[in-house]
C-alpha cells in the first residue's frame, strides 16, 4: 500500500526558534514536566470522524465536500473502510500521536441488517488490531454513532419507540465489545439525539428514566465481559437537538447521581460544548474535578463570533494554560487523553492541512502545560487563593467546616463581634497580570 502522505516525514521537535511548519516548536514528547513526560501528561489522540471521514461540507446545508483525500475512492464500501485504516495509522505515526478514537460507523459501513453491519465492523476491527500491533498506537476510546441514521431521529436511549431503544442497545453492546477487543482505555457516551426539539411531544421524566436504565445495562455488560476501560459521558447542551439532557458538566453529574451511576462514569469535557452551554472550558473542568469525575478532554475551540459548534483546532495559549492548570490541580489525565475532536476549515482542503492543524494543537497544549507548571512552581497564585480563605483554617471558620457550630452559636458570635472589618481585595487585575507574566 503506497503512503498516503508521501512527502511528509515524521514530525520532530525543533524548538521555539524553528520556522519549519512541519515541526514541533514546543511539544517535545520525552521532555519532563513536573516529573512526567509531555507524552504521558497530554496523551494526544486523533479522531477518526473528522480526520478520516470529514469531507469539508459547510455549516449551511452540508455543501459539497472540499477536502482532497487522494486515498478515498468515493465509496462508503467495506473495501474503502479497510484501505482507510492504514492511512489513519500512518498519520498518527508521523504525528507522534499515541492514541486514536472512533465511532463504530466511522470505521465500518452499515450493512443491510445489523448482523451484516456487525460483520463489517469485525472485519475492520481485525485491521485496526493489526495496525495497533504494528505501530504501538492505542485506542483512547470507542463509541457508537447513535445520531446519524434516520432511525434515531427521536433519540436512541430516549426514543419514544422501544424498538429504537433495543436497536441502540444492540449497537452499544457491540461497540463496547470491539472497544474491549482493541484494548480501549475508555468508552464514551455522547447523547447526540438524547434530548428534545419541543416539550409538546416529550415525556421528559420517562425519557430520563430510560437513559438511566440504558446506562445501567451498559455498565452491567461492561462487567460481564470484563472490560476494564473507563466509561465517560460527554456534555453538550444543544445541536443537533434544541436541548440535550447531558447539557453541561453539572447536569451530567446530577443525572449520574440521580440514577446512581456516579461510580461508573466520569466526564469527557469538550471546549466548544462548554462554551455552547455558556461556560468556559475551565469552569466545566472545575465542576467535574470537584466531583472527582474529571476523566478526559475533547480538545477544540469555538469562534467567539459564531454561536455554534465550529470544532476548530485549539491555538489559544490562554485557553490551554487554563485547561492545564485545572488538569494538573486534579492530578492530570490517567485513563483519559487530549482528544482532538476538531476539524480543519472547509477552505483548508489539502492533506498537509491536517498536519498543520494537529501540530498547532499539540504545540498549544505543550505550551499550556509548561506555563501551568511554571505558575504552579512560582506558587504565588496558589498562595493568594490559600490566603484568601485563611479565615477558614482556624478558629470559627474551622469550627463551621467541622460542623461544630450552628445558627445559635454563629448569632451569639456575631452579636459580640459587631461589624466585620476584615474583607480583602479580590485582586482580579493583579492576578490577571500575574498570569500574563508567564505567557
Ligand atoms: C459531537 C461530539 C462527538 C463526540 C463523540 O459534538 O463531540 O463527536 O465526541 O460522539
Ligand atoms: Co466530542
Amino acid at each position: 500500500m503506497p503512503a498516503a502522505f508521501p512527502k511528509i516525514r515524521t514530525i520532530r521537535y525543533e524548538g521555539p526558534d524553528s520556522k519549519n511548519p512541519l515541526a514541533f516548536k514546543h511539544y517535545n514528547a520525552d521532555e519532563l514536566v513536573e516529573g512526567k513526560s509531555m507524552k504521558e501528561h497530554l496523551r494526544f489522540s486523533v479522531v477518526y470522524w473528522h480526520t478520516m471521514r470529514g469531507r469539508g461540507g459547510d455549516m449551511f446545508d452540508g455543501g459539497s465536500g472540499t477536502w482532497l483525500r487522494p486515498w478515498e475512492d468515493g465509496t462508503n464500501s467495506l473495501n474503502m473502510a479497510l484501505k482507510r485504516v492504514p492511512v489513519l495509522f500512518e498519520f498518527c505515526e508521523k504525528l507522534g500521536a499515541p492514541f486514536y478514537a472512533f465511532h463504530d460507523r466511522d470505521v465500518a459501513p452499515e450493512g443491510k441488517s445489523l448482523s451484516q453491519t456487525n460483520k463489517n465492523l469485525d472485519r475492520v476491527v481485525k485491521e485496526l488490531k493489526k495496525c495497533q500491533r504494528d505501530t504501538g498506537i492505542g485506542l483512547l476510546w470507542g463509541t457508537a454513532c447513535l445520531f446519524v441514521h434516520p432511525r434515531y431521529m427521536h433519540g436512541a436511549a430516549t426514543s419514544c419507540n422501544a424498538d429504537v431503544f433495543a436497536y441502540a442497545a444492540a449497537q452499544v453492546k457491540k461497540a463496547i465489545e470491539v472497544t474491549h477487543d482493541l484494548r480501549g482505555a475508555g468508552y464514551v457516551f455522547w447523547g447526540g439525539r438524547e434530548g428534545y426539539s419541543t416539550l409538546l411531544n416529550t415525556d421528559m421524566k420517562r425519557e430520563l428514566d430510560h437513559l438511566g436504565a440504558f446506562l445501567h445495562m451498559a455498565v452491567a455488560h461492561k462487567k460481564k465481559i470484563g472490560f476494564k476501560g473507563q466509561f465517560y459521558i460527554e456534555p453538550k447542551p444543544k445541536e443537533p437537538t434544541k436541548h440535550q439532557y447531558d447539557s453541561d458538566a453539572a447536569a451530567c453529574l446530577n443525572f449520574l447521581r440521580e440514577y446512581d451511576l456516579l461510580g461508573d462514569l466520569k466526564l469527557n469535557i469538550e471546549t466548544n460544548h462548554a462554551t455552547l452551554a455558556g461556560h468556559t472550558m475551565q469552569h466545566d473542568l472545575e465542576v467535574a474535578g470537584a466531583a472527582g469525575a474529571l476523566g478526559s478532554i475533547d480538545a477544540n475551540t469555538g469562534d467567539v463570533m459564531l454561536g455554534w459548534d465550529t470544532d476548530q483546532f485549539p491555538t489559544d495559549i490562554y485557553l490551554t494554560t487554563q485547561i492545564m492548570l485545572t488538569l494538573l490541580k486534579y492530578g492530570g489525565l490517567t485513563t483519559g487523553g487530549t482528544n482532538f475532536d476538531a476539524k480543519c476549515r472547509r477552505e483548508s482542503f489539502e492533506p498537509v492541512d491536517l498536519f498543520h492543524a494537529h501540530i498547532g494543537g499539540m504545540d498549544a497544549f505543550a505550551r499550556g502545560l509548561k506555563i501551568a507548571a511554571a505558575i504552579r512552581k512560582d506558587g504565588r497564585l496558589a498562595e493568594f487563593v490559600k490566603n484568601r480563605y485563611s479565615s477558614w483554617d482556624s478558629g470559627l471558620g474551622q469550627q463551621i467546616e467541622k460542623g461544630k457550630v450552628g445558627f445559635k452559636e454563629l448569632a451569639q458570635y456575631t452579636l459580640k463581634l459587631g461589624e466585620i472589618k476584615t474583607n480583602q481585595s479580590g485582586r482580579q487585575e493583579f492576578l490577571e497580570n500575574l498570569i500574563n507574566e508567564f505567557i
